[in-house]
């Protein structure tokens, strides 16, 4: 009853003491805790090589692309600073009262900023342990007016970390066109007039963590991913058959290859299945930059890497289809990019 009506989970959890049953996973769809790997995690990439002579962090980067779709970054160039008060505000706005949050609430995933739970609460039949804060953040003056005015420096802090994971997102595009052997500017060039969407994942504490997920195994639709996460772990990803769970290092992003590089580099990057669980103590918060070509952006394999060898394996689209796609048909171990595959 109380699920129906209350519409965070945040505002939800201190009325329960197990997880509803719209949250319980089938069995054969539960996170099996106990076969996650933790002694070894994804690639650590040092950005400060990432100079003039940068052929080596290239190699790091592309052979992180290719065998995990993932990689840590230290040294990436953002400050503590700004990073701590991206993280404080994000807190701070997921303490507010449920009325002050509530005004963001709408379960519209094509709306630009929306305070909502779960994934997308009109099309899936078992719901996520998780409540988030989804907003697009460039170009930066069409939208910054729309983001949620309380805690007060919440515009501030966040337009300074967007602009600062822009510029990294920016930089590893290019790192990542040349390990493919492209031109520097390539990915940056096949992503029209850009665009750059967040999110603030909120998970609370979960009294069941072995019957649900934060979020299930998904890959992403857009073209990279830059996670800051706080130090409570909860990300795992998909390695050779077996989860891999990613331990929080202070002052690191996560930056995972989305479909989108899946598809311009026809397959020689592969996006990879991630997926967030949840745990009994303690709330965490994860905040992805998702950094996305304008919806108007034509999506294919990248000419320079087809020829009669290695022929197209997905047909061209424009990024809006892909996106609408991917919002309709929920998260899901097939992933989307397979839609555009070429038989
Ligand atoms: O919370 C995490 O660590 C993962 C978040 C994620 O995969 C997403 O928001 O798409």
């Amino acid at each position: 009853m109380a699920t129906t009506m209350k519409p965070l989970l945040s505002d939800l959890i201190p009325t329960v003491t197990c997880v509803p049953p719209n949250y319980v996973r089938p069995e054969s769809d539960r996170p099996n805790l106990n076969e996650v790997t933790f002694d070894h995690s994804i690639p650590l990439v040092d950005l400060r090589g990432l100079g003039p002579n940068h052929s080596s962090v290239i190699k790091e980067i592309g052979e992180a692309c290719r065998n995990y779709g993932f990689f840590q970054v230290k040294n990436h160039g953002i400050s503590k600073e700004v990073i701590d008060k991206m993280m404080n505000v994000a807190k701070e706005f997921f303490h507010l009262p449920e009325s002050e949050r509530l005004k963001c609430y709408s379960d519209d995933p094509m709306k630009t900023t929306r305070l909502s739970t779960s994934f997308n609460v009109k099309t899936e039949n078992v719901s996520n342990w998780r409540d988030y804060l989804r907003f697009h953040c460039f170009p930066l003056e069409d939208y910054v007016h729309e983001w949620p005015t309380n805690p007060p420096s919440f515009r501030d802090d966040v337009a300074e970390y967007c602009k600062n994971t822009r510029g990294l997102a920016l930089r590893l595009l290019e790192a990542i066109s040349e390990s493919l052997g492209l031109e520097k500017e390539y990915l940056n060039c096949a992503l029209g007039k850009h665009a750059q969407h967040m999110a603030i994942n909120y998970y609370p504490p979960c009294p069941e963590p072995e019957l649900t997920y934060g979020l299930p195994g998904h890959a992403d639709p857009n073209v990279i991913t830059i996670l800051l996460q706080d130090d409570v772990p909860g990300l795992q990803v998909l390695k050779d058959g077996k989860w891999i769970a990613v331990k929080p290092i202070p002052n690191t992003f996560i930056v995972n290859i989305g479909d989108q590089i899946q598809v311009l580099s026809n397959d020689e990057y592969k996006s990879v299945l991630h997926r967030a669980v949840v745990n009994c103590k303690e709330e965490r918060i994860s905040i992805p930059t998702f950094y996305c070509p304008s919806p108007d952006a034509m999506m294919g394999p990248a000419p320079p890497l087809t020829d009669g060898d290695h022929p197209p394996l997905y047909t061209n689209y424009s990024y809006a289809e892909y996106y609408q796609k991917f919002w309709k048909r929920g998260l899901n171990a097939e992933t989307c990019v397979d839609m555009f595959k070429i038989n």
